[in-house]
């Protein structure tokens, strides 16, 4: 199987410009190719990780990947896709993202590590010193207004208006092609189903602007799907919002249960999406699916190998050895560390040091309702202080309750966590 017919049968081509003419063109060449990143946040998304996927599927059939940085791009803003004008960024702002997303896609791609390791570019490079003057007449002379109308991205946007600015993207995203396939000799722009009319306007403008010369012009684009999910809520997002590559934002504990959390109807659509599992793994974990989805051993392998992937080995232990101690609610082998991350989401009480009577606690931080129910919850056996259960109506906690002088984790019930923090 070639690396297109791999791509297909991962379900990962969306739409390809001469499928036969890149068939070939990859069997014959090591084909530089590249995906561009705007920096429009301080951190990736999961929504990128499957074009970063892709220039690493490439880059292990042999081809050479160029991860775009958009500091230049990002300075405007890509209309595609959206509903509504963006707002601009400071030079500033733009050029800290910039910073921290190619630090990201390196330590996903690893750039320069190795023979045909992937590349790093930034189009702030070329499009900075390119005057007003020259850009119109070298590129925008090569676009009728016609042809940028009839793009999807402009006209889902006349109705509603599109400033100048994001109308001209396009031309900056054309140019950047341009630059690349005459710099880097990078003959396939791939990325998401949006930036099909982004990228097919750059091919355009290679031909036009290339049109006197002798060489055969041979650019080409691919998209991957959007992804969707069997329940038609939309992909990567959660009810914190978006699932982001940066721990600070999103814990590995979090990003893993994201994971942990796929439908048994997508989880091996996601397999095949995102991992590097072999085919024979894939098989066996569908067969799991059907056979024993209880034990959920395709979401652990999905879980572990992207989490394995963007945060490392030991982040990938760590929200393993989280998950289990919730899942058991033998918590007290967390460490504070550990305790951030699983609990980011539950009611916390900040209490000061010194003791304190648990059944005061219990009311204070309004884990019981009322004194009544706080004895009744105690005597009942309901409340357990680090997972240990406590029926001790006269309890003091005390230092040793403290993990790491810093947290207490209060459950009651079945699973109902608190976290005690300590000034
Ligand atoms: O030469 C280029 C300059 C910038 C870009 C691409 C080529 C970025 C592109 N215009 C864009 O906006 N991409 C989005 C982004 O940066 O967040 C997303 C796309 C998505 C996928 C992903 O980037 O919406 O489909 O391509 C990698």
């Amino acid at each position: 199987m070639d690396i297109l017919q791999d791509l297909e049968s991962r379900g990962l081509v969306h739409s390809v410009t001469d499928r036969e003419g890149l068939q070939a063109h990859l069997s014959k060449n090591v084909v530089t190719l590249y995906c561009g990143f705007d920096p429009t946040a301080d951190s990736l998304h999961i929504g990128h990780l499957l074009p970063i996927t892709m220039l690493k599927r490439f880059q292990l059939a042999g081809h050479r990947p160029i991860a775009l940085i958009g500091g230049g791009t990002g300075m405007i803003g890509d209309p595609s896709g959206r509903t509504s004008e963006r707002s601009l960024n400071t030079a500033e702002v733009v050029q800290g993202y910039s910073e921290s997303i190619k630090n990201q896609l390196g330590s996903l791609l690893q750039f320069d590590e190795h023979e045909n390791s992937p590349l790093a570019r930034n189009n702030h490079d070329w499009l900075s010193s390119k005057t007003y003057i020259e850009f119109l007449r070298d590129v925008g002379k090569h676009f009728t207004i016609n042809y940028m109308l009839a793009k999807d991205s402009v006209s889902s946007r006349i109705e509603q208006g599109i400033t100048y600015t994001e109308f001209s993207y396009m031309l900056l995203q054309s140019f950047d092609f341009y630059n690349l396939y005459v710099q880097d000799n990078c003959t396939l722009q791939i990325g998401g189903s949006d930036q099909w009319g982004n990228i097919t306007a750059g091919m355009e403008y290679i031909r036009r602007s290339r049109e006197n010369q002798e060489e055969e012009i041979q650019v080409f684009g691919l998209t991957v799907p959007l992804i969707t999910k069997a329940d038609g809520t939309k992909f990567g997002k959660t009810a914190g919002g978006a699932v982001w590559l940066d721990k600070e934002k999103t814990t590995p504990y979090e990003f893993y249960q994201f994971w942990i959390n796929t439908d048994d109807r997508d989880v091996i659509k996601f397999i095949k999406y995102f991992t590097f599992l072999s085919e024979e793994e894939t098989s066996s974990l569908e067969i799991e699916v059907v056979e024993r989805p209880n034990e959920r051993k395709a979401q652990k392998r999905l879980a572990e190998e992207i989490t394995k992937w963007v945060h490392g080995e030991e982040a990938l232990a760590q929200a393993i050895k989280i998950s289990a101690s919730l899942f058991s609610g033998d918590v007290k082998t967390l460490t504070a560390s550990e305790i951030k991350q699983g609990f980011k989401d539950v009611p916390t009480y900040v209490a000061e040091q010194g003791d304190m009577s648990l059944i005061d606690l219990l009311v204070d931080a309004k884990i019981s309702p009322s004194r009544r129910q706080a004895r009744e919850d105690i005597t009942n056996g309901a409340i357990y202080i680090n997972g240990e259960r406590n029926q001790d109506l006269n309890y003091v906690l005390e230092q040793a309750d403290r993990i790491e002088n810093q947290f207490t984790i209060i459950r009651r019930g079945r699973k109902n966590y608190f976290l005690i923090q300590y000034n």
